[in-house]
């Protein structure tokens, strides 16, 4: 990947010489290229900014410095006729950076980065970038809070972005299960020694984790998640739902406060099966404490309206199945189904897929023929044969995307 920086302080990038950034660029992975915008400049003073239209505090960016900066990036697009760089400008008012838009960035063949200063860069230039040179240009901000410019914002998108380019990170499944790439915070992590004297107290290693106990360190690991990213993230746990006709939910993964509801739903939800079929699923039957211990399984998400929950789903990728993601467990009220709020359940699980899943699996009754309808209609086929799950089911299957 090719980057480009912006910048009247090059020596503010001078970071991205080390670690894994700077080995990457050395190995010939990241061909990272900074320039001073000051070097664009016609002046004895190299000015690149001047007072505000309209008044105002501070100075603002000139535009023909960018421009010429701009220009001499496309000139030098070795990489080929019609090679366009992606034009990063970091800024307060931009677009968040997180994972996924890091991901996406690390796709791109050729990024640029402007660090702005002061109030800001013209707003023409951004109209040049995109109007006149034909690049995309997106504003991006680390956060909310304020920076005095753009570079210590671009240190930290060229780790986030490098580190997701093939090559740059020796070991890519160390990518895998990191925070924010599932949408869950990271569980908490020990070295030796298993007992630490820091000096007034001896600090004790969960005993789990010397257990030798794997599902068990697993389950530990997937509570612990859950319980940080409630305490510190709440937020991440409320994504919201908009399904038609029913507005705008509120939909949470499911904690073990929930499990009372989610079993009256399961069993509203489930009792026509049972009374066909019955009793080879004990779904509807299960207890408060096997429905509590799934909660750590499977990522269970709850919708409710008005405090009521209407609906639910779950999904989950299970051992040495890495590319399918199964969803399960697909419910919605009795009196609210056929509102769409399934078929939006059902995408938003989909949608909660890590990234390197490629088949998206559930299962249903044998008979239950308007469920494999609903699901067909959303893209799933039926599996011939046998399930997997139970005889009296059927495996679905849709391929992602
Ligand atoms: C980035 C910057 C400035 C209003 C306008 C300009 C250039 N998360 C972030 N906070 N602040 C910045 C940022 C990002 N990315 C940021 C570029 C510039 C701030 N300023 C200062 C402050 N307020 C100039």
């Amino acid at each position: 990947m090719r980057i480009d920086v912006i910048t009247i302080f090059p020596d503010y990038l001078a970071p991205l010489e080390l670690s894994l950034i700077g080995k990457a660029r050395r190995d010939g992975v990241l061909d990272v290229r900074v320039h001073d915008l000051r070097d664009f400049t016609h002046d004895r003073h190299r000015t690149v900014d001047d007072t505000p239209f309209g008044g105002g505090a501070g100075m603002v960016m000139k535009p023909q410095p960018w421009k010429e900066a701009l220009d001499a990036l496309g000139a030098a697009a070795d990489g080929g006729e019609g090679m366009r760089p992606r034009l990063i400008v970091p800024g307060p008012s931009g677009r968040r950076l997180d994972q996924t838009l890091a991901r996406e960035l690390a796709q791109e063949e050729w990024l640029a980065f402007a660090c702005g200063r002061y109030e800001g860069i013209d707003e023409r230039v951004y109209e040049y970038a995109s109007e006149s040179l034909g690049w995309q240009v997106d504003v991006v901000s680390l956060g909310d809070y304020v920076l005095n410019g753009g570079e210590v914002a671009v240190l930290a998108m060229v780790e986030a972005i490098g580190r997701l380019v093939p090559g740059v990170v020796g070991n890519p499944e160390s990518l895998v299960e990191e925070s924010h790439e599932d949408g869950l915070l990271e569980y908490p992590v020990y070295t030796k020694p298993a007992s630490w004297d820091d000096g007034s107290v001896v600090r004790e290693v969960p005993p789990v984790l010397l257990s030798g106990d794997h599902a068990a360190i697993a389950r530990w690991r997937h509570e612990q998640r859950l319980a940080r990213t409630a305490q510190r993230r709440p937020d991440l746990l409320h994504p919201s739902l908009v399904v038609e006709g029913l507005g705008d939910l509120d939909l949470r993964l499911a904690t073990p406060a929930d499990v009372p509801e989610l079993m009256v739903l399961t069993r509203a939800c489930w009792i026509e099966e049972v009374a066909e079929v019955a009793p080879h699923w004990a779904g509807p039957v299960e207890t408060v404490a096997e429905h509590t211990a799934d909660l750590r399984e499977w990522r269970t998400w709850v919708v409710r309206s008005h405090g009521r929950l209407i609906g639910s789903v779950r999904a989950r990728r299970k051992p040495g199945e890495p590319h399918r993601w199964w969803i399960g467990r697909l419910m919605v009220a009795p009196d609210l189904a056929g509102e769409g709020l399934g078929r939006a359940l059902l995408a938003f699980a989909e949608g909660q897929a890590p990234e390197d899943v490629t088949e998206f699996w559930l299962n249903t009754g044998r008979s239950r023929t308007r469920n494999q309808r609903f699901y067909r209609k959303a893209g799933y086929r039926v599996i011939p044969g046998e399930s997997e799950v139970h005889p009296m089911t059927v495996d679905l299957r849709k391929p992602r995307r």
